[in-house]
C-alpha cells in the first residue's frame, strides 16, 4: 500500500507539530494538556506566521534591491475576514497542518472557528480591497495596502425580538497573531490651527500652516501572502495615538485654549469604523480619519522614496502610483500638493504635474446620497491649508474649463470642485477626477453610466480618462478555501492549477451533461447544504429541509438592493398557499444575511419585517414546510464562506442602474448557485458568460427605468391593477405578523405607495414573481439544474480578481511583476 504522505511532507508535518508545540510552550505559556481551542489556534497561527515572515523578509529585500515601482492601494476599508485558512492555503500548508494537528488530537476546522473576523470594512468596497491585495501578492506585483487600524470594526449584529441591535466589535481583545507593530515607522499628522502668509526673500509668497494639534500614526503591518507563497506584500494600517510633544503655536499665538483641541482626542481617530454603507454622514471625525491615514501613508511613501532617491523628485512618478478606493482618500491629493509646494518648495505646476501622474481613482457608486461632499467650513477648520490648496486647484481648473467652453457658466458650475449654495461644499468626486490621471468604474454598465450620467462634462473635456475595470473576487478564498469538497472534485476533473488561472474552469463545461459528474457536483452541494442546515439549527433553532431550494440574499441592507422585493414575493407565496393548500411549489428556504446602517430606519424596519414574517410562516402548519425564512444574524466574511457553498439560488435583484457591480453575485455563481437577477452591474457580464439559458434575468432595464421615471412612475397603478400586490401591501398594515402591534410594518408600504417607490419595487414585482416560477420549474428537473449549476462554475473565469488586477496593470498602473526567489 502506498504511503499516504511523501517523505518531505512527513518531515514538514513533524516540523509543523514541533513548531506548534514550541509556540504553545514559549509564546502562550501553556502545554498540550491544558491548551484550549483558542490557545491551539494562536499556536497554529504563530507556526504559520514563521513561514509568512520569511516570505515577507525575502520580498521586502527583493523589492528594495530592485527599486521596484509599486502600487499603493489607499482604502478606508479592508474587509480581510479570517487569515489562518487563507494563509495556510496560499503557503500550501493546509493539509500538512491539518494532519499534524490531527496527530496532536486537534481538529483544524474547530480551531479555525476561534479566529475573529478582521471586519475593517462595511461591505463590497472593503472586501474588494482585500481580494485585490490577495491578487497583487499572487501575481508577484509590488504593492502595499494603506488603511486604518480601527480598534472596532463593523458592529456585531444581534437580533432581539426580530430587530437589529448593534454591539461593538472587538477583534483584537485577545491579541491578533498576524499583525506586526512598526514603531520605527511612526508618522506625525497635524490638524486644525491657522495658515500664516509670509513673503520670502525672493518676493515669493510662502504659506506656513501652524497646526493646533499633532497626533502620532503608528503603523501595524499585516502580511499578505500570495498563492504559492512567493511574494508576501503588506497591508499597513495606521493607529492614532497622542503625540509625545504638542504643537503649542495656537496657544502661544492666541493666548487661549483652542476649542478644537477638545474636539478630537488623538486616540479617538482610529477608534471605530463608520457603518454608513452608501450614505455620506458628513461627520467631522470621519474626515479626520480620512486625512489621518492619507497623510501617514503619503509620508511613508515619501520616506521610502527618499531613502532610494534623496531629494530628487524627478523619478517619483516612475516609482509611485496611488489608487484611491472611492473618494474616501481623496484628501490625499491636496495633501501631496501641500507636501510638494510648502515643504519641498516645488513650484505649483511641477507639483501638480507630479500629483496628476500619481493618482488614479475608482468610483463605486452613482447614488447621489453616497457622493462625498464636505462643508468648506469644516475643511477650513480641520485643514485650513488644504482648503486654500483646493481653491487654488479649482481656480486653475476653472481657467482651463473657460478655454474649452468660453463663458459657459453652467459647465463651470457642474465641473467646479466647489458646490455653491447656502453652505459651500467641496465635491470629493470632482476633486478626484481632476487630480487623477485615470478614473474607472467597476463594471461595464457602471462605467458607461459614470461617463454618461455622473461625469459627462469630464468625459467631454478629457475623453478616454474614464475607463472600466470590472470587479473580481479571489478564487483562493471564494472557492478553494471555502468549498474544499467542490475544489477537490474540480481538481480531479481538470487538474489543480485553476486557482491561478480561473479560465481553466471552462474545462468543466464538457462534463456538464455527464450524469456521473452531475451527481458528484450535486452531492457536494448537498453536503454543503447539510452543514449550513446544522448551523441554522444551531444558531436559530429552525429546521430546514436540505432537499429544499436554498435561496440566498446576502449583502448590506439597502432599498436599492431590494430585500423587500424578495420579502413581498415570500408573502405572495405564503398567501397563495393559504388560498390553495395544494399550491404547487418545490420547498424553498429563503435565507438572508444583512446588516443595516444603525441610522437607516427603513433598512432596520425591513430586517424586522423579514424576521416577523419569517416567524409567522415558519410556525404555520398550513405551510407544511414548503417555505422557510431564515435571517442569519451578523452577516460577515466568515459567515459568507459557509453560506455561499450551500446556495442554490443567488438573489441579485437591485433596481437596474443602482448596483455598481456587485461581487457576491460572482462568489455565488462560482460556487454553482444560479442567479435570479436584474440587468444591473456585473450581472450583465455574468449573463454574457453563462448564457441566457443558465441565468434567470427579469425586470426593467436601465433604459426602461429611466423611461418610466420620465413618464411619471406611479406605484399606485401597480397597487390597484395587481390584486396580489394590493393584498400583500395591505397585509403589512394589519397585525397578522406582529400580533398586538398593528402598523409595525407599515413603513414599508408607505415607502412604496406614499413616498413614490424610488427603487421601483412594485414595477418589477410581477416580472420577479414570474422569474421565480421559472426557477421553481428548473429546479424540479434535477438534470437540467445540475447542468446549469456546473456551467455557472465553469464560466466564472472572467471574474477572478487576478483578471481585474491585470486590467489595472495594463490600463492604469503600468507595473511589472518582480519575482521573489
Ligand atoms: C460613507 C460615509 C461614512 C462612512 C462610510 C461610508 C461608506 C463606506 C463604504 C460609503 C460607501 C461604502 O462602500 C460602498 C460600497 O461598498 N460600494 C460597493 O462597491 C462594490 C465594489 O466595487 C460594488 O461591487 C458594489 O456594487 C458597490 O455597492
Amino acid at each position: 500500500k502506498a504511503p499516504s504522505t511523501t517523505a518531505s511532507e512527513a518531515i514538514n508535518k513533524i516540523d509543523f507539530k514541533e513548531a506548534v508545540i514550541r509556540h504553545l510552550h514559549c509564546t502562550l505559556g501553556t502545554d498540550e494538556n491544558k491548551a484550549n481551542n483558542h490557545a491551539w489556534w494562536k499556536a497554529t497561527c504563530a507556526a504559520i506566521q514563521e513561514n509568512v515572515l520569511e516570505g515577507l523578509r525575502k520580498t521586502q529585500k527583493t523589492h528594495y534591491l530592485n527599486d521596484t515601482r509599486a502600487v499603493h492601494y489607499f482604502s478606508a476599508e479592508f474587509l480581510m475576514g479570517r487569515l489562518l485558512s487563507n494563509n495556510m492555503h496560499n503557503l500550501g500548508l493546509f493539509d500538512t497542518a491539518q494532519e499534524a494537528l490531527k496527530e496532536l488530537g486537534v481538529e483544524l476546522t474547530d480551531i479555525m472557528e476561534e479566529e475573529p473576523d478582521m471586519a475593517l470594512g462595511n461591505g463590497g468596497l472593503g472586501r474588494l480591497a482585500a481580494c485585490f491585495i490577495d491578487s497583487l501578492a499572487t501575481m508577484e506585483l509590488p504593492a502595499i495596502g494603506y488603511g486604518i487600524h480601527y480598534e472596532h470594526g463593523l458592529f456585531r449584529q444581534e437580533i432581539k425580538s426580530g430587530a437589529q441591535i448593534e454591539r461593538p466589535d472587538s477583534w483584537r481583545d485577545y491579541g491578533n497573531p498576524w499583525e506586526i507593530c512598526r514603531p520605527e515607522s511612526i508618522q506625525e499628522v497635524s490638524l486644525y490651527g491657522y495658515v500664516e502668509t509670509k513673503y520670502g526673500e525672493n518676493g515669493r509668497i510662502q504659506k506656513e500652516w501652524h497646526p493646533g494639534v499633532t497626533v502620532k500614526g503608528v503603523p501595524w503591518d499585516i502580511p499578505v501572502v500570495g498563492y504559492e507563497g512567493k511574494t508576501v506584500n503588506v497591508l499597513r494600517l495606521w493607529q492614532s495615538e497622542a503625540s509625545d510633544y504638542f504643537n503649542w503655536d495656537v496657544f502661544n499665538a492666541g493666548g487661549y485654549v483652542d476649542a478644537q483641541r477638545e474636539n478630537v482626542h488623538a486616540e479617538t481617530i482610529s477608534k471605530v469604523l463608520y457603518p454608513n454603507d452608501e450614505t455620506e454622514a458628513g461627520k467631522e471625525l470621519r474626515l479626520v480619519q480620512q486625512y489621518f491615514f492619507c497623510s501617514c501613508s503619503l509620508k511613508d511613501i515619501i520616506r521610502r522614496y527618499k531613502r532610494a532617491h534623496g531629494d530628487d523628485w524627478s523619478r517619483f512618478v516612475e516609482q509611485v502610483v496611488i489608487q484611491l478606493n472611492d473618494t474616501h482618500p481623496a484628501i490625499a491629493i491636496p495633501e501631496l500638493m501641500r507636501i510638494l509646494v510648502d515643504r519641498a518648495e516645488l513650484d505649483w505646476d511641477k507639483a501638480w504635474n507630479i500629483c496628476t501622474q500619481v493618482f488614479a481613482y475608482t468610483n463605486h457608486t452613482l447614488l447621489p446620497e453616497a457622493l462625498e461632499k464636505w462643508p468648506a467650513r469644516m475643511i477650513e477648520k480641520i485643514l485650513p491649508r488644504h482648503l486654500e490648496i483646493i481653491y487654488e486647484i479649482n481656480h486653475r481648473f476653472m481657467a482651463l474649463v473657460d478655454k474649452k467652453w468660453p463663458g459657459d457658466n453652467e459647465k463651470k458650475a457642474k465641473l467646479s470642485i466647489i458646490e455653491e449654495g447656502n453652505e459651500k461644499m467641496v465635491r470629493m468626486g470632482n476633486l478626484s477626477v481632476i487630480g487623477s490621471f485615470a478614473v474607472n468604474g467597476v463594471a461595464e454598465i457602471h462605467s458607461h453610466l459614470v461617463k454618461q450620467n455622473l461625469f459627462p462634462e469630464f468625459e467631454a473635456l478629457w475623453p478616454g480618462k474614464i475607463t472600466n475595470v470590472t470587479n473580481g473576487i479571489t478564487p483562493r478564498r471564494w472557492l478553494k478555501a471555502c468549498n474544499p469538497a467542490l475544489s477537490a472534485l474540480i481538481d480531479k476533473k481538470i487538474g489543480n492549477d485553476w486557482p491561478l488561472d480561473l479560465n481553466k474552469l471552462e474545462g468543466l463545461s464538457k462534463h456538464a451533461e455527464n450524469k456521473t459528474f452531475q451527481k458528484q457536483f450535486m452531492q457536494v452541494k448537498h453536503a454543503n447544504k447539510q452543514r449550513l442546515a446544522k448551523e441554522i439549527k444551531h444558531s436559530l433553532d429552525i429546521d430546514v429541509d436540505v432537499n429544499a431550494i436554498f435561496d440566498v440574499q446576502i449583502k448590506r441592507l439597502h432599498e436599492y438592493k431590494r430585500q423587500h422585493l424578495n420579502l413581498l414575493h415570500i408573502m405572495a407565496l405564503y398567501r397563495r398557499i393559504l388560498e390553495n393548500p395544494d399550491y404547487d411549489m418545490h420547498p424553498r428556504v429563503f435565507i438572508f444575511g444583512a446588516k443595516a446602517a444603525p441610522g437607516y430606519r427603513l433598512a432596520k424596519d425591513i430586517i424586522y419585517a423579514i424576521n416577523m414574517v419569517g416567524n409567522k410562516i415558519n410556525n404555520d402548519p398550513r405551510v407544511k414546510n414548503k417555505i422557510k425564512v431564515v435571517f442569519m444574524p451578523n452577516y460577515r466574511v466568515s459567515l459568507a464562506e459557509k453560506m455561499i457553498p450551500a446556495s442554490d439560488v443567488s438573489e441579485q435583484i437591485s433596481t437596474a442602474g443602482k448596483e455598481a457591480s456587485g461581487t457576491g453575485n460572482m462568489k455565488l455563481a462560482l460556487n454553482g448557485a444560479l442567479t435570479i437577477g436584474t440587468l444591473d452591474g456585473a450581472n450583465i457580464e455574468i449573463a454574457e458568460e453563462v448564457g441566457d439559458d443558465n441565468i434567470f434575468i427579469f425586470g426593467l432595464t436601465v433604459d426602461e427605468v429611466d423611461a418610466l421615471k420620465n413618464d411619471g412612475y406611479n406605484p399606485l397603478d401597480y397597487y390597484y391593477r395587481d390584486a396580489e400586490i394590493k393584498a400583500i401591501l395591505d397585509w403589512l398594515e394589519t397585525d397578522y405578523f406582529t400580533p398586538g402591534q398593528p402598523g409595525a410594518l407599515v413603513s414599508i408600504k408607505q415607502s412604496l405607495l406614499d413616498e413614490g417607490d424610488a427603487y421601483m419595487v412594485l414595477a418589477d414585482f410581477r416580472a420577479y414573481s414570474d422569474a421565480q416560477i421559472k426557477v421553481d420549474e428548473a429546479y424540479r428537473d434535477k438534470t437540467r439544474w445540475a447542468k446549469m449549476a456546473i456551467i455557472n462554475t465553469a464560466k466564472m473565469g472572467k471574474f477572478t480578481s487576478d483578471r481585474s488586477i491585470q486590467d489595472y496593470v495594463d490600463k492604469i498602473w503600468k507595473l511589472r511583476a518582480c519575482e521573489v526567489k
